[in-house]
């Protein structure tokens, strides 16, 4: 593959991580665009399009996270892309490399981005060992272009390419995904997204989308890849254990940075196989758009969690008043954690001091679930199987941070300057603004009577309704049975009887 360094002013933008390898060939006036390939799993530059783009205005670029936008090129009014449906290596986190497939050397497929009333042209080669196709979620397209092999169109052979082609009609955030092969191309990372800017009125306004400062777009994806192993299997239909927003998991998810003050657009789209509440910490936002388009204002009211369901986007929208590191992360507790968080036996309660050690001898991988949760396992110097991640590998400037998967920071800075993207670093909190130890004397805590079984150590047997006899008794003579002692009726005829005494029964102490 050819490759060239051509959108060096796009990129120009500079203050980034890395820069994409973007490139176009020397084929860029023959039939086909030459496929621009992306070697990097860092967030990149918003991508703004040279020159003329088609029936759009300027607009706000988003920045895909730990993701890229593909460049087009224009020819005769339309807008070329050619995206390459092939096997990739992506890096889901430092340390963590995973076989997929995808598009364009990366998993998920770069962002597509035009505007609305953009006449588009998608070139799709399949560089796969299997036919693929391409179907463009959410979009308003002739049907021929709707990309269901079978149904819409023949599916893509291996080595074949084919061509869609079609306006973009609506704004909104949609996406892109086979529908050939699914339950396998999707579970090995095919997937991308796609953004249509709205074409603004001449004070350049649209009436339901607002202009932002920052506006971010991620897939949710999932993927099962046995600890050691490197690639997914593609048959588990849920019990994934590597929970991804871009083909990446916390600590490898870069952070969401905006000014203070900033308005803030997070489209989210997921392609999972179980819906995901993402909850942003530190702030309301609104609904602003779907999958369906925008959201009307009349009907949008404040959250801080989003639910979304599969196959479903969500656009999401705040405002970054609040300084300050500010968790975002999917509220299903197993959903930010990483692989080795899975199949671990409880031991809450259970004392095994003294047995790792034993067990270790004759298996050395032999871990077990701390006696007091699993907080300890953040800072057990444990052995992992290479190319894994531990369940909670994140460290924050107080400590180790007790989560990893779908997870990442929205980091709110006065300082930040406008359009930098770069991560600002740990938050300083002002001096006095912390959660703090306290050092004083702890009042012992009132805590109500317990039950009087507990409490006395006394059993009363065959007490019924109040006519509880003596002889029946459990007497204050003799020693109290242990609290462990069963409730046993007197009679057979009375298997029901509380163990607890009636209200009215007299309690016998002689
Ligand atoms: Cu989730």
């Amino acid at each position: 593959m050819q490759r060239r360094q051509f959108f060096q002013g796009a990129l120009a933008a500079g203050a980034f991580t890395a820069a994409a390898s973007a490139t176009v060939g020397r084929h860029a006036l023959a039939a086909l665009p030459e496929p621009v390939l992306q070697h990097s799993a860092a967030t990149a530059a918003p991508w703004v399009p040279p020159g003329v783009t088609g029936a759009g205005l300027p607009y706000r670029p988003v920045v895909t996270l730990n993701g890229w936008t593909l460049p087009f090129r224009m020819r005769d009014g339309v807008k070329e892309f050619h995206l390459v449906a092939e096997p990739v290596l992506r890096e889901v986190a430092p340390g963590f490399v995973v076989n997929m497939w995808g598009y364009n050397g990366q998993s998920p497929g770069p962002t597509i981005e035009v505007v609305e009333g953009d006449r588009v042209r998608i070139f799709v080669s399949n560089r796969l060992p299997e036919p693929t196709s391409i179907h463009w979620h959410g979009q308003r397209l002739p049907s021929g272009m709707d990309g269901v092999a079978g149904i819409n169109q023949p599916s893509i052979g291996a080595g074949k390419t084919f061509v869609y082609e079609f306006q973009a009609r609506r704004p909104g955030t949609f996406m892109y995904h086979p529908h050939a092969d699914e339950m396998v191309q999707l579970a090995m990372g095919m997937m991308g997204m796609w953004v249509t800017h709205p074409k603004l009125d001449a004070r350049g306004r649209h009436p339901l989308i607002e202009a932002v400062q920052r506006d971010y777009c991620f897939l949710l994806n999932a993927f099962d890849v046995e600890p050691g192993a490197q690639t997914p299997t593609v048959a588990t239909m849920f019990d994934f254990n590597t929970w991804a927003w871009n083909s990446r998991v916390f600590p490898g998810i870069d952070p969401l940075v905006a000014r203070l003050g900033d308005r803030v657009r997070m489209r989210m789209g997921n392609l999972t196989m179980i819906n995901h509440p993402i909850h942003v910490h530190g702030v309301e936002f609104e609904v602003t758009g779907t999958d369906g388009g925008p959201v009307p204002r009349s009907a949008r009211w404040p959250e801080v969690t989003v639910d979304l369901a599969v196959g479903q986007m969500r656009q999401i929208e705040f405002l970054a008043d609040e300084p300050g590191d500010w968790a975002v992360h999917c509220h299903k507790s197993h959903h930010t954690m990483g692989p080795m968080g899975h199949d671990v036996p409880t031991m809450i309660g259970v004392d095994h001091r003294g047995l790792v050690g034993k067990i270790q001898g004759l298996a050395p991988d032999f871990m077990v679930m701390g006696e007091r949760g699993m907080y300890d396992m953040k800072q057990m110097p444990m052995e992992l199987p290479p190319n894994t991640l531990p369940m909670m590998a994140g460290h924050g400037q107080f400590g180790p941070i007790g989560m990893g998967g779908m997870l990442t920071v929205l980091k709110v800075r006065a300082n930040q300057a406008p359009d930098d993207y770069r991560d600002p670093g740990p938050y300083a909190f002002p001096s006095g603004s912390v959660a703090f130890e306290y050092r004083g004397p702890v009042p012992e805590a009132v805590r109500p009577p317990s039950p009087p079984q507990a409490a006395h150590g006394e059993v009363r047997r065959g007490a019924q309704g109040g006519h509880g006899g003596g002889a029946h008794g459990a007497h204050g003579a003799a020693p109290p049975p242990s609290p462990a002692t069963p409730a046993t009726p007197a009679t057979p005829a009375t298997p029901a009887t509380p163990a607890t005494p009636a209200p009215a029964a007299p309690v016998h102490r002689h």
